[in-house]
């Protein structure tokens, strides 16, 4: 899985590492959160649209996790059962970080890291990689898009997600954090060295 605040790249690395990962015959699954089933695309555009306005933070906690037991249960399950390699956007840990170390303090962080072991089940992620850039870097890759409902949230906000992420690598084994702050052909090398060394 790959993951990191807004603007860090990880779109454009879970790219390029598909295309590596099929170049060498292991054919990947590429997926994103919220998303990549029906009803987790349609919860992406509830989730995202500014126009949607303010949700209870639990509220929004809960239909991140709806879309990822979708996705979990329907497509992800079913694809590593059968032996593929399956590279995903987002994760658990976003909405750990986003709603619970980077919100207003009702959704605890721990309940969240519960949920996401009885919506997983034996289908956790073997690993995360968190793209760790500094707050300008991402800033400045951000920058040349539109601003979904989360991103515009503001600057504090982003600062807490990114500390969040920090956070979150120190408790849970399964994240490791990538220097993202190189060009796209540095992060890739050392994404792709690291992943390597997980999958043979
Ligand atoms: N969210 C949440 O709150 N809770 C949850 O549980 C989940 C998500 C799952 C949507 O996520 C929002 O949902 C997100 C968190 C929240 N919103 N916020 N805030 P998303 O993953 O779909 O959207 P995003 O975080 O905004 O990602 P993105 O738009 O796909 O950006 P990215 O993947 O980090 O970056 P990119 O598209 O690869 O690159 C952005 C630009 O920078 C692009 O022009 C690249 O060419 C450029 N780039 C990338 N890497 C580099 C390097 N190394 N050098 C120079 N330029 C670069």
């Amino acid at each position: 899985m790959l993951e990191g605040a807004d603007g860090c790249g990880k779109s454009s690395q879970a790219r390029a590492l598909c295309s590596w990962l099929d170049e060498r015959g292991r054919a990947p699954l590429h997926v994103r959160e919220p998303g990549s089933t029906p009803v987790g695309e349609a919860l992406r555009r509830l989730l995202l649209a500014p126009e949607t306005g303010d949700l209870e933070p639990i509220s929004e906690a809960l239909l991140f996790f709806a879309a990822r037991a979708e996705l979990v249960r329907n497509v992800i399950a079913p694809a590593v059962t059968a032996g593929r390699v399956v590279i995903a956007e987002r994760s658990y840990l976003s909405t750990v970080v986003y709603q619970g170390f980077a919100g207003d303090g009702s959704v605890g962080a721990d309940w969240l890291f519960d949920l996401a072991r009885q919506v997983h089940g034996d289908f956790l992620p073997d690993r995360i990689f968190v793209l760790d850039v500094d707050a300008e870097v991402g800033a400045n890759r951000r920058s040349r898009r539109v601003a979904d409902r989360i991103e515009t949230r503001g600057d504090e906000f982003q600062k807490r997600v990114r500390d969040g992420f920090r956070a979150a690598a120190q408790q849970d084994p399964r994240v490791e954090l990538i220097d993202a702050n190189g060009s796209l052909e540095e992060v890739r090398a050392t994404l792709f060295a690291q992943v390597q060394e997980r999958i043979g």
